[in-house]
């Protein structure tokens, strides 16, 4: 009952793909669907207070000044941040990443350096760590996964042994929908005297994250994949490793004053934030968040538990199909799967034709795919708007491929 009243709070779920074939989306993991309220914060900023923030004197540049510090504050809470300076807009995901590799990385690694990563990055949080490595001569170690998908702690043990600098993981894998035990892995690593970067784009949209239960010293995660709207994300970090860390890129507003031949940058969060900002997207991620917050973090997880166990025991009826991942009770809304008889490619077409919206490829894993040595795999990802009825579609959908391709 509950998951019917939040479908019709997302217009595009009322379309049919082709008429009389109605959209079946299982596609969030690579980006939600957007609710009626943050289509709507974002077209009344634009038809009632357009205007650049924290420039202007007049009304329209306070009011959208204070809806876009207003977001800050609501996303600030929904991470559970210890405050405002600790969270930095950028693009998305791969940005927040990239930022940390480039001004704290640039700054604080040296020759011989040790950063842990994992087998099952994404590569948003692989290659901007090869091309700091191949200026910086830094080592790369990483956490093998196991067969059934699961993060080696005693590799990882091991691995602490060598004294790393920064231990940077992803909470919840896109592909293979572990969830990873961040607490320990961050623990650990800081017993070892290192820091930690925790990837949460697939674990914020989906359940609860408090960096402060964590103690994440930088957190990254994308708006679009939690009901919100695309190029923008967040960095989360400690505000003293904010603070100690250069700007990572520079023009207006991360500035205090500026000479022709210098500048001194401006505080937290404005220091890591050049440029005109995506005032509309920040609106509509505060809005997302609002709309989140609403239905309650337990609820949104509690709904993708169900869709994911039951859709692992319907998928089982299929020989053909084996599975990458956990089983279900330590992974998230993920269903990647792979089949001998088809290419995923093929898979996701079929399935298309029956209105199901899939990923098919190698989800920026491509490390990942070769470590369980297939180039790629289908893959179903479940959101709150996601139905039993949707599972037994795909099902079906399924059938329909083993059928064309026997
Ligand atoms: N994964 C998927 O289909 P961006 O693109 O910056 O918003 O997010 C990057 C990213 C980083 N880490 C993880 C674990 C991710 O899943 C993603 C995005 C999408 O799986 C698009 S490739």
């Amino acid at each position: 009952m509950k998951v019917k009243s939040y479908r019709a709070d997302f217009p595009i779920l009322m379309r049919d793909v082709k008429p009389g074939l109605p959209l079946v989306y299982l596609d969030s993991a690579a980006t939600s669907q957007k609710p009626e309220v943050v289509i709507t914060a974002m077209d009344n900023y634009y038809r009632s207070m357009n205007a650049n923030i924290h420039r202007g004197v007049h009304t329209l540049a306070e009011e959208a000044t204070a809806a876009y510090e207003s977001a800050r504050a609501k996303i600030s809470r929904f991470i559970d941040a210890g405050s405002t300076r600790e969270v930095i807009f950028t693009r998305n995901t791969t940005e927040s990443i990239n930022l940390v590799a480039y001004s704290w990385g640039r700054k604080f690694l040296k020759d011989g350096d040790v950063v842990i990563l994992t087998e099952m990055e994404h590569h948003a949080n692989l290659v901007p760590w090869q091309i700091l490595a191949s200026e910086k001569n830094i080592k790369l170690e990483f956490i093998p996964v196991s067969d059934d998908g699961l993060l080696d702690l005693a590799a990882y043990k091991d691995l602490l042994k060598l004294e790393p600098k920064l231990v940077s993981f992803t909470h919840m894998s896109n592909v293979l929908g572990t969830i990873n035990p961040a607490k320990e892995i961050i623990d650990l690593a800081h017993l070892a005297g290192a820091l930690t970067l925790v990837d949460a784009a697939q674990s914020v949209p989906h359940f609860p994250v408090s960096v402060k239960d964590l103690d994440a010293d930088f957190l990254a995660f994308s708006a679009h994949k939690m009901c919100g709207p695309t190029a923008i994300g967040v960095l989360y970090g400690k505000e003293n490793l904010l603070t100690a860390m250069p700007p990572f890129m520079g023009g207006g507003d991360m500035i205090r004053k500026v000479a022709l031949r210098s500048f001194s940058p401006n505080e937290l969060p404005y220091k890591f934030e050049a440029g005109t900002p995506a005032i509309a997207e920040v609106i509509g991620f505060g809005a997302a968040v609002d709309y989140l917050s609403g239905i309650g973090m337990e609820n949104v997880q509690a709904v993708e538990e169900e869709l994911i166990t039951y859709a692992m025991e319907q998928v089982r009826q299929f020989p053909q199909i084996s599975l990458l991942g956990p089983d279900a009770g330590s992974k998230g809304g993920v269903l990647s799967m792979v089949m001998d008889i088809a290419h995923p490619h093929d898979v996701a077409q079929i399935l298309d034709q029956h209105g199901i919206a899939v990923r098919a490829g190698h989800h920026c894993a491509m490390p990942l795919h070769t470590r369980f040595q297939v180039p790629a795999s289908t893959r179903a990802s479940f959101y709150l708007y996601n139905t039993p009825e949707e599972v037994d579609k795909l099902m079906a959908g399924l059938a329909h491929v083993i059928k064309l391709f026997s």
